[in-house]
């Protein structure tokens, strides 16, 4: 806890926001803006953006298959921001690290190539019922060609998975188990190692959606023991359309390739055609080149602070916000889990979350209100939505008071 006071006392976050232009703004021509809506897209540094303008002046050229100079730095810098995504999960191997578009695409790509392999009429793929919507549908498409189901493991209501109920659904028929590192709704960050040790005890691979994780935790794939994890560039200061699967070699060699096309293959005829060796074997066509190599920035940028630092900051603002929101009048906060990352969900009284929503972006306060693509869990909570304040980096406790006049402005108009 010592620790942790240091750590966020030497803690620049004025500093830091320079390096966000985007937060000088002023919006309505009046606010200065708060930017608060991190869980859905976080806001890029000079540093990323940067990185990306320099390449597209000095260094393009298509990849991994020219001779020529400019082709050959475009596939350095290519694969060293493999390297550095490798580095920041801990990956055993540059060859288990896929550059995707994002959580959304890896975890497509597990399910149809996995899916399509494994999964047989009657089998079972259990997620949570806290997943967002990416870790639900590809699960549910594939299930269906098959006669497959996806089954939700019930979770409590301060927003933790049921970890008796979890044990107790494990067995032979289920052939995947897909879960969030930290939910986007809730905040909440799950005992993904135990569940994973648990899953394997039956022989059965998990797939951990790290989309909320990968700005706030440090994520060690190798301590996890996951067979995938996704993450994506977006949410952690890099640019969109960008994103790393981690997978186990055994899988990747075992599934096959999720897209045909060119820099997938080996050889190419019509009675045959064999595949590149991993990782490319996942990557056909041209891909996001300036995004990859901007999604190193992104990591280089992350590491400069320190995501133990980060996580420091944020857990500042989580507490500091949290305690402060509890004294409004018929305050509920949706997310009361032990072990929480900085994210708030919260409605007031009956007020619709839409119109807190719209109130607090008429103050500059930018939140995001609905049901943030896990509906099965406002079906769970019994709310049509909630108002989500997500912390980033840059965010501020100034800023979180600015947040609490709104709420208090929504409370003194609907209340
Ligand atoms: N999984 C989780 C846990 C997420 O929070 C999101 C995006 C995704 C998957 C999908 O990520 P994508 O980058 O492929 O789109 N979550 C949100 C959100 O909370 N608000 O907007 C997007």
């Amino acid at each position: 806890m010592e620790d942790a006071v240091l750590i966020h006392e030497s803690y620049d976050v004025d500093r830091l926001r320079e390096d966000f232009p985007v937060l000088e703004q002023t919006v309505y021509g009046k606010y200065p803006l708060v930017y608060l809506d991190n869980g859905a897209s976080s806001q890029k540094p000079k540093q990323v953006v940067e990185t990306m303008e320099k390449y597209y002046y000095h260094h393009h050229a298509n990849i991994h298959r020219g001779v020529h100079y400019l082709s050959q730095e475009a596939t350095t810098q290519y694969e060293v921001a493999r390297d550095k995504a490798r580095d920041f999960m801990n990956a055993p191997h540059s060859r288990e690290v896929l550059f995707t578009k994002g959580t959304t695409d890896g975890i497509n790509l597990v399910a149809y190539s996995y899916g399509r392999k494994y999964l047989q009429e009657g089998d079972v793929v259990l997620v949570s019922t806290m997943e967002h919507h990416s870790n639900i549908v590809p699960w549910q498409i594939v299930c269906e060609e098959i006669g497959a189901k996806v089954v939700p493991i019930p979770i409590n209501e301060a927003g933790e998975i049921d970890q008796e109920a979890y044990a107790s659904m494990l067995g032979p028929k289920v052939r995947m188990v897909a879960v969030n590192h930290v939910s986007n709704t809730l905040g909440t960050i799950n005992p993904v190692k135990d569940m994973i040790a648990l899953a394997h005890q039956h022989g059965i691979p998990v797939l951990v959606d790290g989309a909320q994780s990968a700005p706030h935790l440090t994520i060690d794939v190798q301590d996890l023991d996951c067979d995938f994890y996704a993450i994506s560039g977006h949410k952690m200061y890099g640019p969109t359309g960008t994103g790393i699967l981690y997978g186990k070699e055994k899988w990747l060699d075992a599934i096959p390739p999720y897209q045909g096309g060119g820099e997938m293959i080996q050889t190419v005829t019509f009675e045959k055609t064999t595949y590149n060796e991993l990782p490319h074997k996942f990557e056909a066509g041209t891909p996001n080149i300036a995004g990859g190599i901007a999604l190193g920035a992104a990591i280089d940028y992350l590491n400069s602070i320190g995501l133990d630092r980060i996580a420091a900051h944020e857990n500042d603002l989580l507490e500091y916000t949290t305690k402060a929101l509890l004294e409004v009048e018929g305050m509920r906060i949706i997310g009361t889990a032990a072990n929480k990352a900085s994210v708030i969900s919260f409605l007031i009284g009956d007020i619709h979350p839409y119109d807190a929503g719209t109130i607090l972006d008429k103050m500059g306060i930018a939140v995001r209100t609905g049901h943030h693509c896990t509906e099965p869990l406002m079906n769970r909570f019994e709310i049509p939505g909630t108002v989500r304040a997500s912390f980033g980096l840059y965010n501020t406790r100034a800023e979180a008071d600015r947040l609490l006049e709104g709420v208090h402005k929504v409370v003194q108009l609907f209340g």
